[in-house]
């Protein structure tokens, strides 16, 4: 019976357009906001929907948030000005915001193959470490 269900849910997730025809499942990446990382688990995506779960995991009342960059730079050596990451001389891909501690939120995209950078920019964060590589396969 189970395998009757996984076919089923299979014909369905088709009519809804949901699979992608090349076959790739859509990739879960969870993301762990300490107060001076980014862990992500697994660390790297196949190119296509790519969903971050990201959880607040601060120790403090301190709020976080999650930006996705694309670009081919050293993730510990972007341009920064005020304590912030200059977001507009690169691709942002998304972003997710105001994360109170402990919090979770999602952000799919659909990703091309390539490096990413992963920061929080509340101001100072990313000089405190917040900051990360992740590279996308073909
Ligand atoms: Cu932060």
């Amino acid at each position: 019976m189970v395998d009757r269900n996984r076919a089923a849910f299979a014909l369905a997730a088709l009519a809804l357009g949901v699979v992608p025809l090349n076959g790739h499942a859509d990739a879960t990446i969870h993301v762990k906001l300490t107060d001076n990382t980014i862990q992500l688990d697994p660390g790297t995506a196949k190119a296509g929907r790519v969903t971050f779960e990201v959880n607040n995991a601060a120790n403090g009342n301190t709020e976080h948030e999650f930006v996705v960059l694309k670009t081919d730079m050293d993730d510990a050596h972007l341009p920064v000005h005020k304590g912030m990451v200059t977001e507009s001389r690169f691709h942002k891909m998304g972003e997710v915001e105001d994360l109170t501690q402990g919090s979770t939120k999602r952000l799919s995209l659909k990703l091309a193959p390539g490096r990413y950078v992963l920061i929080c920019n509340r101001p100072g964060h990313y000089e405190m470490g917040m900051h990360t590589s992740f590279v996308v396969a073909p």
